[in-house]
């Protein structure tokens, strides 16, 4: 697809903050958002400060815009109404301003934690069920659903990248597995901004030795990593979370609190 104008939500983020390098000069317009203030616009952009659980804002923020990278909102576990306001609540409001204002593709920013129940021992692939480990997982299984509603109802593609961590480097022995290295984050998304699909979920993630997930389904839309967190293994090796459960499951330290349920009855 030819995009002559993108809007990108959470551009004040540690992801969003890397692509205004990264994706520098790639398309006529890029518009960036951001509920707090940004770096001030240089060539071919603009920066609008807007909170996503403003609808109106929202309308006005997606106007003219040909395709949309949702990086925006809550990132971590909270509170419901924190999570129901920026995640469940946003995101409806951006895709309903993305609908109204003729969007035709919107790349969706879920993560690892909508599968987070799953246990390390799965390889699991972009079929695999949501599996939520807390509130904001939940939030973002949602927004895979609510991402499939607009493309197969409204024909605004939809891209869903379940991402791992996506950090500098890896922190620990858990991200040896999930690492997303900023480079590879950026070509994931010019594969999400310009491959032809409908509606797909992939996986957020290096080419990494001792990855969980089956990412065939990016590979066969273009995607070609080229980070491998194994380089990181010597310095992150020894560093594991302190409650063995949250080694088991793929979320890791989001599974733990608040966990009442019993573990033996999570399926295989
Ligand atoms: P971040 O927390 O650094 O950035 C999120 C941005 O969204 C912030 O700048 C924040 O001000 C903005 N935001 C929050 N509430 C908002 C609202 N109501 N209206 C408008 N903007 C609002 O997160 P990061 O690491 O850059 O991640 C970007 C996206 O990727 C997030 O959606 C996150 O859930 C997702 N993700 C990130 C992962 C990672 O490892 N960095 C892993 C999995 C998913
Ligand atoms: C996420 O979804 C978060 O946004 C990020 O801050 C990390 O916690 C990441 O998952 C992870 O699982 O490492």
């Amino acid at each position: 697809m030819t995009i002559r104008s993108l809007l990108v939500t959470g551009a004040a983020g540690g992801i969003g903050r890397t692509l205004r390098t990264s994706l520098k000069g790639r398309y006529p317009l890029i518009r960036w958002s951001d509920v707090v203030a940004m770096a001030p616009a240089g060539p071919g952009e603009e920066c609008v400060t807007a909170d996503l659980s403003d609808a109106g804002a929202m309308i006005d923020l997606c106007a003219g815009m040909d395709a949309i990278l949702h990086l925006g909102g809550q990132s971590t576990e909270a509170a419901w109404p924190v999570v129901q306001a920026a995640n469940i609540q946003g995101l409806i409001n951006l895709y309903e301003a993305a609908r109204l204002a003729g969007t035709k593709r919107v790349l969706f920013a879920s993560s690892n934690h909508a599968v987070g129940l799953w246990r390390r021992s799965n390889l699991i692939d972009h079929t695999a069920p949501a599996r939520p480990d807390g509130r904001y997982g939940l939030s973002k299984a949602f927004g895979e659903d609510l991402s499939q509603l607009y493309a197969y109802k409204h024909g605004i593609a939809g891209f869903c990248m379940r991402i791992g961590s996506c950090f500098e480097k890896p922190a620990n022995q858990r991200m040896l597995s999930t690492w997303l290295s900023f480079a590879d984050f950026t070509r994931l998304a010019i594969v999400g901004l310009e491959a032809d699909y409908t509606y797909e979920i992939v996986y957020g993630v290096s080419r990494n030795t001792r990855s969980w997930w089956d990412n065939a389904n990016a590979y066969r839309l273009g995607y070609d990593p080229q980070d491998n967190a194994e380089v990181f293994a010597a310095d992150v090796e020894h560093i594991i979370g302190a409650v063995p459960m949250d080694e088991d499951f793929q979320g890791g330290g989001f599974v733990s609190p608040d966990f009442t349920g019993d573990p033996a009855r999570i399926p295989a």
